[in-house]
């Protein structure tokens, strides 16, 4: 019995050297044997495991892409993409570089497709697609939807930042398939020029967005998430600011919402529903800080509503929209603007004296930064004088 134990863990240990790291040295998309392995020509050989591309590695199993510099793509390859689709299980690992759209490439908005314009990354059902400590920048699909990465597979986002991506409907991401995670995240400045979703929208699930920043987005409808059919399970410990839409400032619902815990919403801005506007299903939000959003918190219509549970506004529940959503007022001067106040995002800091602090009723166990409390976790996603007492997992160190 022992010997074909042993014998099984050879196996597995096996399979696990097998997978290779595939170095791109390239900085740019094209696929030519230049001796320097693009992005482009990583993809390939992964997806084909095989030595497609003489410039790179070939790819075996479940591959890791290692970028070694910026990456600035200068033209479509195929379907709106500047990158060959990702049809297999690849993580790339950034390095904290950027691939990015060319800035010298045209974005021009007249609802139509033009010469230069396309997004990042696409991704096929089949596959599942990890990205670690990388910039995705500068995306454009004019007259079509999602700017930045286009997801029918598995994604996974970790310490990943969506800048400045354009298209007609989802800015940053579409997602009909399955997101496991974004977690240490941020979304900048991505627009949605004409419909809905300024850096997300999804048909289909997404199961957590952790310790993440959406910072002044814009779309019609759904400044920063526009959650269309499917399901959003959970958004924690997590950042809206300065997002922006006709309606739902920052998230827009209309399918299944879960839980909105310990997040702050920040001078968002709409029409109406400043922060959230609902039109289907209810939402759950606890413990989490309504900052100046404008004009309201939150507008719920038609058959949705809100399940708030111990939140803080600097508005009056009446004027905050939503009836039930908040427990007690806040002073607006005791929230820090948007900064980075340590962690991997920026987050709004308590200053002192703050009527958010050692407020939360089964608080997260961190803040957004991965900050501990000394006693009881604040509202929101920012923990005042918090300290590093756990790791990430919530286990002591
Ligand atoms: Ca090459
Ligand atoms: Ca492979
Ligand atoms: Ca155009
Ligand atoms: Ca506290």
């Amino acid at each position: 019995m022992k010997y074909l134990v042993l014998c099984f863990s050879l196996v597995i240990q096996t399979t696990d050297l097998m997978a290779v790291n595939i170095e791109v040295d390239g900085n740019d998309g094209n696929m030519v044997d230049d001796g320097l392995c693009s992005i482009s020509e990583a993809i390939i050989n992964a997806n084909d495991d095989a030595v497609t591309y003489i410039d790179c590695s070939a790819g075996d199993g479940d591959d890791t892409i290692v970028v070694m510099n910026d990456v600035i793509l200068d033209s479509e390859i195929s379907n709106l993409t500047g990158t060959p689709a990702i049809d297999s299980i690849i993580t790339i690992e950034g390095n904290g570089y950027v691939l990015q759209r060319n800035i010298v490439l045209p974005c021009t908005i007249n609802e139509a497709s033009d010469a230069g314009e396309f997004r990042i990354l696409y991704t096929n059902s089949n596959s599942k697609l990890i990205l670690k400590n990388i910039s995705i920048s500068n995306g454009c699909v004019d007259g079509s939807t999602a700017g930045g990465i286009y997801n029918t597979g598995e994604l996974t986002l970790e310490n990943t930042h969506l800048l400045n991506n354009i298209a007609t409907s989802a800015g940053a991401i579409f997602n009909s398939g399955t997101i496991i995670t974004i977690e240490d995240s941020s979304f900048t400045g991505n627009t949605a020029t004409t419909i809905i979703g300024g850096a997300i929208l999804n048909i289909n699930v997404i199961y957590s967005i952790l310790s993440s920043t959406f910072e002044n987005n814009s779309a019609f409808q759904g400044g920063a998430i526009y959650n269309n059919s499917g399901d959003i399970v959970r958004v924690l410990n997590s950042t809206f600011s300065a997002n922006n839409a006709v309606l739902g400032g920052a998230i827009y619902d209309r399918a299944v919402f879960g839980a909105i815990l310990n997040s702050t919403f920040y001078g968002n801005s709409a029409d109406a529903g400043g922060a959230i506007y609902g039109s289907v299903n209810s939402m759950y939000l606890k413990n989490t800080l309504f900052v100046s959003n404008s004009p309201d918190d939150c507008d719920v219509t038609n058959t949705s509503s809100t399940i708030g549970d111990n939140n803080i506004s600097n508005l009056e529940p009446i004027y905050s929209g939503c009836s039930d959503l908040i427990s007690s007022l806040l002073n607006p001067t005791s929230i820090g603007t948007l900064i980075d106040n340590g962690g991997l995002t920026k987050t709004h800091a308590l200053l002192t004296g703050s009527q958010a602090i050692d407020k939360a009723i089964d608080g997260t166990l961190t803040d957004q930064r991965g900050l501990s409390p000394t006693t009881i976790r604040d509202l929101g996603a920012f923990e005042f004088n918090g300290i590093q007492l756990l790791f990430r997992d919530g286990f002591e160190n």
